[in-house]
């Protein structure tokens, strides 16, 4: 029988290769790094998206995604088919760091800071949807694959993530003032605008969180009339009192015949608050339809005044 035989140099070389062989797995199992969200440097202009929104992991790797904006968008996975609930609901088991997600049950983060970090193991192989709670045009996928060659490198997301931010933040279609050219109605005010963009894997958004027009200027007996063009931030019109909750309309209102709400301001002492103003819900085949929302509010002033209007919108859910 042949005994292998080795002078030490040789050896402790062999063993040196042999070892490096058994790390290697571990060694190769990659943090790949993402972000959440941008925004313009006023903060009206914010990406509603995961940046970017498509990633191909192996199984057992991780991604860390930084939360690069004030508005909050919880990194969610939820099982397949789950019914998705409210964000303050989320889902049981929401955690903070170092979670893993294999398909059995959902996972959330809280809503999150900027500059927070997210960390997430993949476990299973699978494709897993990504979506934000928050924010319903906002998804992506994670593909987590067994060993084998993946389509892009970590300078290959930075790239994409670059290239879409700058994108979203510069949707030329939402950087205009715009008048009530779109509007059948006069002293009309769009409270908000989005874009939503379709990707292969999920949907992103840039929500416009400003008036549009800051000034308008009526007569004594007139109405106005805000209109939302954002369906996933609606935007809230207040004037006077904030109210703690601002989902519903302040009480002092009334609705149109055409399903507008309305309020009147007779003067500077007078609150009056909208409620959530929602632009047309997206359909989806295999649910029910969706409603005829709330999408305008119309505040008829009775003196002359001036007054000073405020919009708010989702990121201030307490
Ligand atoms: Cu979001």
């Amino acid at each position: 029988m042949n005994v292998p035989r080795c002078g030490w140099r040789r050896c402790v070389l062999n063993v040196g290769l042999l070892l490096l062989a058994l790390s290697l797995p571990q060694a190769l199992l990659a943090q790949w790094k993402a972000s959440v969200g941008a925004q313009s440097k006023d903060l009206g202009r914010q990406a509603l998206a995961f940046l970017p929104n498509e990633i191909w992991i192996h199984e057992g790797e991780s991604i860390t995604w930084t939360f690069e904006m004030a508005e909050i968008h919880p990194v969610s996975f939820l099982q397949a088919g789950q019914m998705r609930l409210p964000f303050q609901v989320g889902c049981p088991g929401v955690m903070v760091n170092n979670a893993s997600f294999d398909g059995s049950s959902c996972v959330t983060t809280p809503p999150p800071v900027t500059g927070q970090t997210f960390t997430m193991q993949f476990p299973m192989r699978g494709n897993y949807k990504l979506g934000c709670l928050v924010h319903e045009n906002m998804t992506g996928v994670v593909h987590v694959l067994e060993p084998a060659a993946l389509p892009l490198n970590q300078s290959d997301y930075d790239e994409l993530a670059a290239k879409e931010k700058t994108k979203l933040l510069a949707d030329a279609d939402n950087d205009q003032k715009e008048t009530s050219a779109h509007h059948h109605f006069a002293n009309a005010v769009k409270a908000g605008t989005s874009a939503v963009v379709a990707t292969a894997s999920g949907k992103d958004s840039l929500s416009v969180m400003r008036f549009l027009n800051d000034t308008v200027v009526i007569h004594a007996g007139e109405t106005a009339e805000w209109t939302n063009e954002d369906p996933i931030t609606p935007p809230t019109i207040t004037f006077g009192t904030e109210p703690a909750n601002p989902m519903p309309p302040s009480a002092n209102g009334t609705i149109d015949a055409d399903g507008a709400r309305h309020a009147t301001i007779t003067s500077v002492f007078d609150s009056v608050h909208s409620g959530f103003i929602v632009a047309a819900l997206q359909e989806r085949i295999g649910l029910s339809q969706a409603p005829v929302g709330v999408t305008r509010f119309r505040i008829t002033f009775t003196k002359v005044e001036r007054i000073h209007i405020f919009v708010r919108c989702t990121m201030i859910w307490g």
